[in-house]
């Protein structure tokens, strides 16, 4: 049987329950989850943990070809990634058993290239079966990660390979107890290792794995299961679209069962869809989703992590945050820190609900049993709604006294469908109203960040809807002030610039790599550099006493004298300008390998380059490049080469090092890009000097 219309049924029944409890309640409106999406989205929060062969090699993704050997965690403890996660305020894990590499962390029975060959516990040991274990004694529900793409299997591409696909995953969902989610990345077909044939398999992601059959099997052997898939056939779950740890304000829970889905779709749901497919925001606290000790000092700030935070969950969404394993075989200090930093400002902010016992009237009301207070007794089960056809309607909290906030929390009823379109919040200051936000869906859970207001009262009107709104939460809390950390940039002639984000706050900074405190300096205007240089900053707000995290950007030599050879159009600067957010495209018929050469200005003992795609549109990300040096401009020396991996999904800094060697020209080659046009752009191209 189709599984939609077996979670309709399912559906059907568990709304029944409720609807029956509440004579007159309203009716479903279009699709609505099913009670294994509702479980999920309760969840709110849980994380990602990525470890695999390439955490030994340092990359991102592994090829298929690394010896099991160099897989050697020495002090590996499920209990603490678990304990970090419990408290960190996360209700589940999901851990890369198969990442695209093909190396598997539980001694898969058919296949050799798992952790039964490597030196860790002797080829005895089972990291599924630990941390399935770990989970089940502190409570935390269990999720997989199995790659369809795997660059080892020799019989990848063919048939073949789905029985082996299917094989493990029956491995997986059979052995281990429940398992609340499984994931599907999207990455498919490309070179690989294949059990030595070394070359690019191509398959089409949509037919190649026969998804309808693989979810049967699925649901077969976890039936309380969602299925996360960016690939094939429409799943549970969706993808937002990017891994910048966000989803569009508007988010609908919706998308067509069939038809394409563009990404910027993706962040925003379909308003009409006919299917329930609520959004995940899968992002890491570190730049790459693997252990580097390189990014040891790039860990995600708490401002940041709070963006994150709102930007998720904040709307209608759920968080999905990754923690990579490092080469101990645990979550690192500083990320750990990180979490549970965040955990504490998120518990202070919704501390006190300031909503929470005051009076509350609403323009319309459907009986007592769905009365505006309703939305204010902290109960899920019951909410405040109107009569059919009543779309707009305001709620008024009165707070009986002058009361100062900044967050607004709403829900929606989803079990009766996502229904609000539009609203706004407004405050009565001095006696008249003034309109605080305009925004547009709701959904699960929306939480607007509102300028800090003195009110004695607040109004929240439904402006738009589909249907009747139905509102189970509506919360007001006043969260503490948190520093942005400032942002720091250098221009092409060695300028610096410090920019800090709140604007009342006062900017400290360092030159010589000490921590920047208020007896440092005080940024006012951009200051010349030369040659390598660290820079640390903070913003400092002399009303609340609060400093920011400290920010650190080393920045290697100077453009100055930096050119690009043999290019006419000017824009082109924008590559070496230090500036993020510009970028320049290769001119548009263009064909690859596309080469772009800077002359340094002098000899430099180069070893590694930087390169940072445009930030602003997803076409012109190079994927596979190769990068040569030259004294001349005449004889070049290819001193680099390969793949950067995951740059589609995410765009960072693309690190690249080697053993120094002097040259006074550089030659980035872009050999493929990551959709396979010859589109070519550059936000900046730098270089590691020795
Ligand atoms: C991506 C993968 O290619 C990355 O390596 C990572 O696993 C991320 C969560 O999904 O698309």
């Amino acid at each position: 049987m189709n599984h939609r219309f077996v979670s309709a049924i399912l559906l059907v029944l568990g709304v029944a329950g409720t609807v029956c409890a509440q004579p007159n309640a309203p009716k479903p409106f279009g699709p609505v989850p099913n009670e294994n999406q509702m479980r999920w989205q309760e969840m709110e929060y849980y994380a990602f943990l990525h470890f695999s062969i390439n955490t030994f090699t340092d990359q991102e993704w592994g090829d298929g070809a690394d010896n099991p050997t160099i897989f050697n965690p020495t002090q590996l403890d499920c209990y603490q990634w678990v304990r970090v996660c419990k408290e960190a305020g996360m209700k589940g894990i999901i851990l890369t058993a198969k990442h695209h590499s093909g190396f598997c962390l539980w001694p898969s029975r058919y296949t050799e290239y798992s952790v039964k060959n490597s030196p860790w516990k002797n080829g005895k040991g089972d990291i599924v079966g630990d941390l399935a274990k770990a989970c089940k004694e502190y409570g935390l529900k269990l999720g997989l990660y199995l790659s369809p793409w795997d660059r080892n299997y020799a019989d990848y591409g063919r048939p073949e390979y789905i029985t082996y696909f299917r094989n493990q995953l029956r491995e997986l969902l059979t052995n281990y107890g429940d398992v609340f989610e499984i994931w599907f990345d999207g990455a498919n077909g490309g070179s690989g290792y294949y059990g030595g044939a070394r070359e690019t398999r191509k398959i089409d992601a949509k037919t190649y794995y026969d998804w309808k059959n693989t979810y049967k099997l699925i649901r077969e052997l976890q039936p309380k299961i969602v299925i996360w898939n960016d690939g094939g056939d429409r799943a549970d779950l969706r993808w937002v679209g990017t891994e910048e740890g966000y989803v569009g304000e508007t988010n609908w829970s919706l998308l067509n069962a069939t038809g394409n889905v563009p990404e910027a779709m993706l962040r925003h749901g379909v308003e009409n869809g006919d299917s329930w497919v609520p959004g995940e925001v899968n992002t890491s606290i570190r730049p790459g989703w693997f252990y580097h000790a390189n990014e040891d000092s790039r860990v995600k700030s708490l401002p940041q992590l709070l963006n994150i935070y709102y930007s998720s969950f904040g709307r209608n969404g759920t968080l999905l945050l990754n923690y990579p394993i490092d080469r101990r075989g645990l979550i690192h200090e500083t990320d750990e820190k990180a979490a549970l930093t965040l955990d504490k400002a998120v518990k202070e902010a919704f501390a006190v609900n300031l909503a929470g016992k005051k009076k509350v009237t609403a323009s319309n009301v459907r009986g007592a049993a769905f009365g505006a207070d309703k939305a204010l007794d902290g109960d899920k089960n019951t909410y405040w709604t109107t009569n059919d056809q009543v779309k707009t309607a305001s709620l008024t909290i009165d707070f009986g006294k002058p009361t100062t906030f900044n967050r607004f929390l709403a829900q929606e009823y989803i079990r009766l469908g996502q229904r609000v379109k539009a609203f706004t919040v407004e405050a009565l200051v001095n006696g008249g109203w003034r309109e605080l936000a305009r925004q547009t869906t709701i959904g699960y859970k929306r939480i607007l960040i509102l300028p800090t207001t003195t009110a004695t009262q607040l109004r929240f009107t439904i402006i738009d809807a589909k249907s009747n709104p139905v509102i189970s939460n509506v919360a007001i809390y006043n969260a503490p002030q948190v520093l942005m950390a400032p942002v720091v940039t250098r221009t092409k002639e060695g300028e610096i610039q410090i920019k800090a984000t709140d604007k009342e706050s006062v900017i400290y900074y360092t030159v010589d790599g000490s921590t920047p405190a208020r007896n440092s300096k005080t940024y006012t205007t951009p200051f010349r550099t030369d040659g390598k240089v660290s820079i640390k900053a903070i913003a400092y707000d002399p009303n609340s006493g609060k400093s920011s995290s400290v920010v650190a950007e080393i920045f290697d030599v100077v453009h100055r004298n930096w050119k690009l050879v043999g290019v006419a159009d000017e824009k082109a600067n924008k590559v070496i300008d230090g500036d993020p957010e510009s970028a320049w495209y290769q001119p548009k018929d263009g064909q690859l390998p596309a080469d772009l050469i800077v002359d340094l200005g002098k000899q430099e003992n180069v070893a590694g380059f930087k390169y940072l795609p445009g930030q602003g549109r997803s076409s012109g990300i190079i994927s596979h490049y190769e990068f040569a040096v030259s004294s001349d401009n005449q004889q070049w020396s290819i001193v680099s080469g390969g793949e950067f991996s995951n740059i589609k999904n995410n765009p960072l800094w693309q690190t690249k090092t080697f053993k120094p060697v002097n040259a006074r020209y550089i030659r980035l080659r872009a050999t493929h890009n990551t959709q396979n046009t010859t589109a070519v752009g550059y936000a900046e191209l730098d270089i590691i000097s020795q």
